[in-house]
């Protein structure tokens, strides 16, 4: 067997060993997307599905371009460089910008139209739907926008939790751009993670309203990362990170309990994604992410616990 050698690649600063006992890529589920059985039985093997060419390159160009507009608008490019290469202006540092995403109908048109959904009622076997709140990255150059390593359960986890993630690149993205990263069967990791699924960010303690502010849970500094560190995720979880260099019309979708995290980016380009949420139509959703202003983490969805 033939061993890919990778790019020097950096999580937050630090270099990722990328030899096979450590790092690999994404297995491609292309061959058996007309099989849903084995589809499914991927997803419960491998916590993901990473489905090339899924939407329309057409389409994510399109969406690509209404991103890159509004930040050209917003002086966050350099000018003298071509609007489609979306090169940083010097300086300017962001990372997560769901403003980008919303009344935006190329970005909503692509993530909520047919070939998305389509799938999503294919694979789960019933009518989908989606979150209408819409994640969106504009990771700018630096170690300092790389995905500090989670699991989405701990951000919605009050509706059903046969809901999927879809990470939607827009645009390509090399190595060195510093795409998805998955932890390598992470979704099975029960006895490691167990406690950690169980988090959801939005409690607080109610012993008394002075407390208001202090979570009752170990990752109440993390923001919801399971830890900042991904080379010690990596060894404490166990698995290999694996990548891919994307492509636009690409999707990776992932479960609820399957830990990811991002490369970091290397370039002087910003590094643009969406990513969605979908499930079964007749299942309960999570009420932070429905309707026209979804409450998202605001102050509305805090729960008080006796802790
Ligand atoms: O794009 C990223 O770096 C993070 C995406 C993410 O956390 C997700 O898709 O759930
Ligand atoms: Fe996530």
């Amino acid at each position: 067997m033939s061993t890919k050698t990778f790019p020097a690649l950096y999580y937050r600063g630090s270099p990722l060993e990328t030899t096979p006992q450590y790092f690999g890529e994404l297995r491609d589920s292309t061959d058996v997307i007309n099989d849903v059985a084995t589809l499914r039985q991927r997803m419960a093997e491998d916590g993901y599905l990473y489905l090339p060419g899924l939407l329309n390159r057409d389409q994510v160009l399109e969406a690509r371009r209404a991103v890159l507009e509004r930040l050209a608008e917003q002086e966050s490019l350099d000018p003298t460089y071509p609007l489609l290469d979306g090169v940083a202006k010097a300086g300017v540092e962001f990372s997560y910008r769901p403003d980008l995403a919303a009344q935006n109908p190329a970005v909503q048109g692509l993530v909520y139209g047919e070939d998305m959904m389509n799938f999503f009622s294919y694979f789960l076997g019933g009518e989908a739907t989606h979150f209408d709140y819409t994640w969106l990255r504009a990771k700018m150059p630096g170690p300092n926008t790389a995905t500090q390593p989670h699991c989405d359960i701990v951000y919605m986890s009050r509706g059903t939790k046969q809901l999927y993630t879809a990470w939607t690149p827009l645009g390509d993205v090399s190595y060195e751009l510093g795409g998805l990263m998955i932890l390598e069967g992470s979704h099975r990791k029960q006895e490691t993670l167990g406690e950690y699924w169980a988090v959801d960010v939005d409690t607080y303690c109610d012993n008394d309203k002075d407390s208001k502010e202090h979570l009752p849970w170990t990752w109440h500094n993390t923001g919801g990362a399971f830890d900042k560190d991904a080379l010690k995720v990596r060894d404490q979880v166990g698995g290999r990170w694996l990548s891919h260099e994307y492509n636009m019309g690409d999707v990776l979708i992932f479960s609820m309990y399957t830990m990811h995290a991002s490369l970091d980016n290397q370039t002087n380009r910003v590094r643009i994604s969406t990513d969605t949420r979908y499930q079964l139509a007749a299942d309960p959703i999570d009420g932070r992410w429905i309707g026209e202003t979804p409450i998202a983490h605001g102050e509305e969805a805090k729960i008080g616990m006796i802790c």
